[in-house]
């Protein structure tokens, strides 16, 4: 950048004689679809007109939650991002050119996966409803339930205790047709004792009582 007498202040060889004040812009890439792996690459890209773009910085939002920087002034292109099944991820990424202009962020994300929590292929298949129950069993305080739904309607699984107070109440609405498996306990460890999972997808409803076993 030149000051007022025309001296260069920064001393960028491939840039130096005039004023760059146009912003670059960047995207993130289409992501595959989220079925089977938890961890993938996102890669992302841009251009700038005038001192060419310097880094980038990447976020991302977990379950239409508020975004948070993943990456900050990285000149990578890609990277390896390891997420957790049952959840949606949505990337953006922002591009500083060389002279310190900034992208605004985009009203949408550019990029969006789901890693379905699928226990097994066969998504042409007829699925039914169907409350299989846990895995392991007895379950550990993780509590993961096997079950089986027919059709994209939103749905919720439950876990009561003995007393018949719910414990965990978690909305299953986008996983869809096909097998899955859901842990109730990966936010808190579910003490040990004797409970009750119920699954409800618009009128069919499945209990079944598991054991938490230490
Ligand atoms: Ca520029």
């Amino acid at each position: 950048m030149a000051n007022e007498t025309g001296h260069t202040k920064i001393g960028r060889p491939s840039w130096n004689n005039t004023v760059d004040a146009l912003r670059p812009v960047s995207a993130v890439a289409p992501l595959p679809p989220g079925d089977v792996e938890t961890q993938f690459y996102v890669s992302w890209g841009g251009s700038d007109v005038g001192s060419g773009v310097r880094d980038y910085t990447v976020h991302v939002a977990i379950d239409s939650s508020q975004y948070s920087v993943w990456l900050r002034d990285t000149p990578a292109v890609s990277a390896a991002f390891a997420g957790e099944r049952g959840h949606t991820y949505a990337f953006f990424s922002i591009a500083r050119d060389s002279v310190g202009n900034v992208e605004d962020a985009p009203a949408v994300p550019d990029a969006q996966i789901k890693i379905r929590d699928l226990v097994g292929v066969g998504e042409a298949n007829e699925h039914v409803f169907a409350l299989k129950g846990v895995v392991p069993n007895p379950a550990d305080g993780h509590v993961r339930v096997a079950f089986e739904l027919p059709s994209w309607i939103p749905g919720a699984l439950d876990l009561y205790d003995v007393a018949g107070r719910r414990i965990i109440h978690r909305e299953i609405g986008g996983l869809g047709p096909g097998q899955h498996l859901v842990s109730l306990g990966e936010r808190s460890r579910v003490e040990p004792g004797i409970y009750f999972v119920r699954l409800r997808q618009g009128r069919s409803i499945a209990t079944k009582k598991i054991v938490v076993a230490r």
